[in-house]
């Protein structure tokens, strides 16, 4: 007897949401007194959320870089997300095609010619990092309202997840006890100028979080000091994985010198020297493992860095990357090449994490604990702020990113931006003017 043809079930066809509208709302947030090469973080700090709307009633959040040119750059290409279905990540990342003019060349973005590390110490801050900055927010958007609408998980949306949690590293700051203004925001940690007050302070993040493995931002005092406190961390903490970053301050010969005092002691240096030509003779000096969120910060610098040996880890930021889906295909190249992948992170909010921690869900070859700024902020915009345990998160199986906006915060954090105009872009060397006046920045080397 011929089997039963069994029937096949009508597929039911869905058309995804379209977007129907955007809303962005530039905040400052609430910031402490962290010390880097460059000068000091301000009080408050810009961030920017979107909102995107859709016909089915399903909305997306979406966080970025809130100062001036990204808040300029997306006010420019917003309404072309107007019409777009939610699904299409791959047309979006292309909106406002690619310029890699600088971004003090660019008519809409322009002006920061005079400030090269606003926004934070990213590399050279072309215009298209800007856009991607931006990109990035609206792709998050878009993917959290798929997921809404679909009832997945960003990480569903990306091929699924290989960790049920995600480590964060310990973010380490010197600092100073309060701003130098009034007025500003207070926070619980202290001051922290010496080995005795990093110990201290990381003693701090793992009561606070548990964390595992820490990170120390460097370039603040001279490297033995610094040296130091990465030796006290060690004894203090013998199973826990340690880096230091100094955002390029070194010259080729200070860094050597690190090098060869902390081999051993760090799982790698972090931006050691500004340039590929001193990362690449600083590895090939003392084999030591560097680190980048600087000179590998967009797809045409990969290469010469590579090829260069300069790089062994590649730190990404999905925001400068342009999303999660062009985070996956750095993390893609970088296994290709043999090359470690992990995390970058700047002042952020919960948005941002729940991103981070959906596309690091994802990523099989992330070896290193990822970085956040997180447990420095002490404001958010979502209903419930995330916590670590043992230094990692939980990845969220709510639809979406599994965040939700909390309203109210929003608009107090947006009426702050509207009453704080002179603050609305950040600059670690305004901040720092405010304690010295005649300060100078030390772009690099600075020791
Ligand atoms: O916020 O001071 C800071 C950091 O130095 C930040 O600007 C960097 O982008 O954290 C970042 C890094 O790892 O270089
Ligand atoms: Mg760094």
């Amino acid at each position: 007897m011929a089997a039963a043809t069994p029937r096949r079930r009508k597929a039911r066809l869905t058309m995804p949401p379209v977007i129907t509208d955007v809303h962005l709302t530039p905040i400052l947030i609430a910031d402490a007194p962290l010390l880097n090469v460059g000068g000091v973080h301000q009080p408050y700090t810009p961030r920017l959320i979107v909102e995107i709307e859709t016909d089915s009633g399903v909305t997306g959040l979406g966080e970025t870089y809130g100062d001036h040119h990204y808040l300029a750059m997306a006010t420019d290409l917003a309404p072309s997300l107007i019409g777009m279905p939610v699904t299409a990540c791959h047309a979006i990342r292309r909106l406002g095609g690619s310029d890699t003019r600088m971004l003090a060349d660019n008519p809409i973005a322009g002006g920061l010619a005079d400030n090269p590390i606003a926004g934070g110490l990213r590399g050279t801050l072309t215009t298209d990092k800007v856009r991607l900055s931006v990109i990035s927010a609206f792709e998050t958007a878009a993917l959290d309202a798929t997921g809404r609408a679909l009832g997945l998980p960003v990480y569903a949306l990306l091929g699924g997840k290989v960790r049920d949690r995600v480590d964060y590293s310990g973010y380490l700051f010197y600092k100073w006890a309060e701003h130098p203004v009034s007025d500003a925001p207070t926070d619980e940690w202290g001051e922290v100028l010496d080995p005795d007050g990093v110990v201290r302070l990381a003693e701090s993040f793992s009561a606070h979080g548990g964390f595992r493995s820490f990170k120390l931002k460097g370039g603040v005092f001279p490297p033995e000091e610094e040296v130091a406190a990465i030796t006290a961390l060690a004894k203090a903490f013998p199973d826990h994985p340690l880096r230091l970053d100094p955002n390029g301050g070194w010259s080729l010969a200070t860094a050597t010198a690190v090098a060869e005092s902390l081999t051993g002691v760090v799982e790698y240096l972090e931006d050691p020297t500004a340039d590929v030509a001193g990362m690449a003779e600083l590895h090939r000096r003392t084999g030591m493992p560097l680190a980048t969120n600087m000179i590998v910060t967009a797809v045409d610098e990969i290469r010469p860095a590579f090829d260069a040996d300069a790089v062994q880890v590649v730190l990404s930021d999905h925001h400068f990357w342009g999303g999660l889906h062009a985070t996956r295909e750095l993390a893609a190249v970088c296994h290709a090449y043999g090359k470690g992948v992990s995390m970058h992170s700047n002042t952020h909010l919960g948005i941002s994490l729940a991103a981070m921690t959906h596309v690091a869900a994802t990523v099989a070859d992330l070896d290193y604990a990822c970085d956040t700024h997180y447990p420095w902020q002490a404001e958010d915009v979502i209903t419930e702020r995330f916590s670590f345990t043992e230094g990692s998160i939980a990845v969220s199986d709510a639809p979406g990113l599994g965040v939700d906006l909390d309203r109210d915060e929003l608009d107090r954090l947006h009426h702050r931006w509207q009453t704080m105009p002179a603050l609305r872009d950040r600059d670690d060397v305004a901040a720092m003017r405010a304690a010295e006046p005649g300060y100078l920045p030390h772009i690099s080397p600075k020791y």
